[in-house]
């Protein structure tokens, strides 16, 4: 297996591309519009064929390269049912994707940082969006999401996975790449040694600023990062 970390250091984002060896298909998960062209020119110079994109969900703070991979590749774009309209594949809990022969994702519903996250489950790793971050975790406060479904989808559906397992986030502030299961149970300063009440109080006391691409990029994402064109002016 292929296997590439990315980042877009404008939104802390982290890209990832998998490919199988064998038959060349691919897929990147979370790309950045503005990095289409350092994207696809590596999945070149790996001799690689992009045949999926995933979102692990509808970005808030940077637009997603999805529409605009699958207009250059042909590729299916995969993401959380009921987030953007525009996936050829609405994802649910459970469902598994192939890319080649070798390579199987199983789809994790992890809501809360917004109400269509999704994780994606590659064997010994998992690629978690902002649902579950290096000693950290998304916020709750925009797309419906809710502090005590994250606390559900983060303790009940991630931590039951084995410890050992990689997690792999959209985004990091601090410059950690990757963490584990156990790392996680461990030391994450909201979840260790704390109570369901004590992480809904530490989401619904933060007040961070509003992304500051928010307004744009939530619905130019639901349309895949091809904001539709604007209506016909009346005469
Ligand atoms: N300053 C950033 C904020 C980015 C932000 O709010 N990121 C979300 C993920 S979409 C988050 O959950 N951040 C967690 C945190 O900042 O602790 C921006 O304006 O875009
Ligand atoms: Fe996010």
């Amino acid at each position: 297996m292929i296997f590439r970390q990315l980042f877009d250091s404008e939104s802390s984002t982290y890209t990832y591309l998998i490919g199988d060896a064998s038959t060349g298909q691919a897929v990147l998960i979370d790309p950045v519009r503005e990095q289409v062209d350092r994207d696809l020119k590596l999945v070149g110079e790996l001799g690689l064929k992009l045949t999926y994109v995933f979102d692990t969900h509808v970005h808030a703070d940077h637009v997603t390269a999805s529409g605009l991979l699958r207009e250059r590749t042909r590729c299916t774009v995969a993401s959380g049912a009921g987030g953007a309209a525009c996936a050829d594949l609405q994802l649910h809990h459970g469902d598994e994707v192939r890319v080649g022969p070798s390579i199987f994702f199983r789809v994790l519903a992890t809501p809360g940082h917004t109400d269509d996250s999704v994780s994606y489950l590659l064997e010994d790793r998992v690629f978690t969006g902002d649902a579950l971050l290096v000693r950290g975790n998304g916020r709750t406060d925009f797309q419906n999401g809710s502090a005590s479904q994250l606390h559900d989808s983060i303790t009940r559906v991630l931590f039951s996975l084995p410890d050992e397992t990689l997690v792999y986030p959209a985004h990091d502030y601090h410059g950690h790449t990757v963490t584990s299961i156990a790392e996680e149970k461990r030391y994450n300063p909201r979840l260790a040694g704390q109570s369901l009440e004590e992480f809904i109080h530490t989401m619904e006391t933060l007040h961070l600023p509003k992304p500051q691409r928010i307004d744009v990029a939530v619905p130019a994402n639901r349309a895949c990062g091809r904001t539709p064109a604007p209506p016909p002016q009346g005469h």
